[in-house]
């Protein structure tokens, strides 16, 4: 071997060189309105187990054509293999079904000279880790599957081709969140989408927007803004105002007495921001969702939360979301007779969001702090809360977001309780505005809700599997005298596996009768639990996940209320939308 290429591969400290984990919330613009250069469509694309290309330094690499080169190499970053991004690229090829690893996508940016301007590149999602290189230079990296993060290209870029490289690395690891076991499957790379922002020197950062704590004629407006004295901020037929910076941060009071967001009148308003040359838009509702006792209340009223939980999965394209996989989902909640929807386990799309605020959806929205997470470990503890960070910043307009979720199903430990009241003080720091919860614990024994965490939060989830893995059904209505929560109650999970293809059984577990049975069960025991005050059962689709290969599952976990075809609804749906149409009625 050549002498650098030997001393590469004995150079077992080659990945300290990447460890900055540098592009976090903080690096964040506001992109509402802006318009964005896509860079989705064809990128060239390897699989790399070994590290070869970090420790070879591929992103180095200028092109050449094959015959004037006089090195072999091994990989070419700017021809040979294909791929579509956004994509999962378990679902692009067979043999790379259970890869993990890291894998590497190239493409061409070609930009003209802008002397005035700044330019932004925004990655929707790419699982798990990131690695960003423009022009061989290392610019950073980004930890977390399903968070957006942005990257400065400004002082990086040269006026015409340049070369993006991105090495995205899905490989399971204890210190992640979340950890090496889930339930869910493993997909890995770039699948949401990748965008070029330009700006003016000023660049708005955030603008955050809600009715101010307790009002209904006040507005909180804060700003972020580099380059600007002061800002002027328009929402449409409400108010027009100048909001003074101090140090780039601006934050103002607004009388004004907006029309309200809810579900039957899902009134959004159109605000624009302008500082200098640069401008957002976005569309706002404004509500009041706050916790009374035992009561959640929305705009001062009562709400029972009649949800579905849903994972971002397709039988097809992986993790990738489409408008009209969205839409169709949507219109499964409305059959149900849905007014509130899980996004279960981590931040799914903001498209998401967006059309529950259109729809009239209200969201509980997730980071997954799932499971037996690495709690004693700050690292561990940095990328959650910078996962909730980015979620938070990314979403804190939608009205239909009520709820950050800090965790599921995590062991009542001195170190989880210390990491999960830490998330919830930082969640409540960061926006005021929205309840915090977390899937909980029952003491099996008891037969208690009990759990520490659950002072930290506003509402106690509890995922409860009677009548499938917890055998003796009638413990759930034990369980229910035996707590005396002071808290609401959200049964953030219960259901059962079905499965309806020509190899699931006619009765028993698995079956769809069995299934449907256990739905009866529960909405008529939860129904009667006055603590209890909404639920989002689990699921609405079959989902698929490595963990899951009885005769039955084959790959997939069936709880769902509809099979992965999407379409074929099975006998429980119309159980929970009947149920669901009982306690709307009841509602009014
Ligand atoms: C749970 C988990 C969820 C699983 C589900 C199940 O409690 O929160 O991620 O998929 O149970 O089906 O076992």
């Amino acid at each position: 071997l050549a002498e650098n290429a030997l001393a590469a591969l004995h150079d077992e400290g080659y990945a300290r060189a990447y460890d900055a984990r540098n592009l976090t919330h903080r690096g964040m613009i506001f992109t509402g309105g802006r318009v964005a250069q896509s860079l989705d469509g064809e990128w060239n694309f390897c699989v790399d187990l070994l590290d070869t290309g970090l420790r070879q330094k591929w992103f180095a690499m200028q092109p050449q054509p094959p015959s004037e080169r006089s090195e072999p190499w091994d990989y070419d970053p700017f021809m040979g293999e294909v791929v579509p991004v956004p994509s999962n690229w378990q679902m692009l090829q067979d043999k790379w079904y259970f890869f993990e690893g890291g894998s590497w996508y190239t493409r061409p940016l070609d930009l003209e000279p802008d002397p005035d301007g700044r330019l932004f590149l925004r990655v929707g999602a790419a699982s798990y880790d990131c690695k960003v290189f423009l022009n061989g230079t290392y610019l950073g990296n980004h930890l977390g599957a399903s968070t957006p993060f942005f990257v400065e290209l400004t002082d990086h870029v040269r006026p015409g081709r340049n070369w993006l490289m991105l090495f995205v690395d899905n490989r399971r690891q204890a210190d992640r969140v979340p950890m090496q076991n889930t339930d869910w499957f493993n997909y890995g790379g770039v699948y949401r989408e990748v965008s070029l922002y330009r700006t003016p020197r000023t660049v708005i950062r955030d603008l955050v927007l809600s009715l101010a704590p307790d009002s209904y004629d006040r507005i909180t407006a804060r700003v972020e803004i580099e380059g600007a004295d002061s800002a002027r901020l328009q929402i449409e037929g409400l108010a027009e105002v100048e909001i003074p910076l101090t140090d780039g941060v601006g934050e103002i009071e607004i009388a004004a007495s907006p029309r309200l967001w809810s579900p039957e009148d899902p009134h959004l308003y159109d605000v624009t921001l302008t500082a200098g040359a640069d401008q957002v838009r976005d569309r706002v509702g404004f509500r009041q969702i706050q916790r009374r006792g035992t009561e959640i209340l929305l705009n001062g009223s009562p709400i029972w939360l009649r949800g579905i939980a849903v994972h971002e999965d397709d039988r097809d394209l992986g993790k990738v979301t489409t408008e009209e996989d969205l839409i169709r989902r949507f219109d499964h909640a409305r059959d149900l007779n849905c007014n509130f929807m899980r996004l279960a386990h981590y931040p799914h799309h903001e498209r998401a969001a967006q059309l529950a605020d259109e729809r009239g959806i209200l969201i509980w929205a997730e980071i997954p702090v799932y499971w037996a997470i690495d709690f004693p470990n700050p690292a561990t503890r940095a990328d959650a809360e910078n996962q909730l960070a980015e979620l938070i910043r990314r979403d804190r307009n939608r009205a239909s977001v009520v709820i950050w979720s800090i965790g599921n199903e995590n062991a009542d430990t001195d170190a989880r309780l210390d990491f999960m009241s830490g998330l919830a003080a930082h969640a409540r720091a960061m926006d005021p505005t929205r309840l915090i919860a977390a899937a909980c614990l029952v003491n099996h024994q008891t037969l208690r809700i009990e759990d520490r965490l659950t002072e930290h939060l506003d509402i106690i989830g509890i995922n409860e599997y009677y009548g499938w893995y917890d055998e003796d059904f009638d413990d759930l209505g034990r369980i229910g005298k035996n707590s005396s929560p002071d808290r609401p109650v959200v049964i953030s999970e219960t259901g059962a596996d079905a499965d309806i293809s020509p190899e699931g059984p006619a009765e028993g577990l698995f079956s769809e009768a069995y299934q449907a049975e256990i739905y009866r069960k529960q909405t008529a025991t939860l129904a009667g639990l006055d603590y209890v005050k909404g639920m989002s059962p689990w699921i609405l689709y079959d989902f698929r996940t490595e963990r899951r290969q009885g005769i039955y599952q084959r790959g997939w976990n069936r709880k769902g209320l509809i099979a992965a075809d999407k379409t074929t609804r099975k006998a429980a749906f119309d159980i929970l939308a009947a149920f669901y149409a009982e306690r709307a009625k009841e509602a009014k």
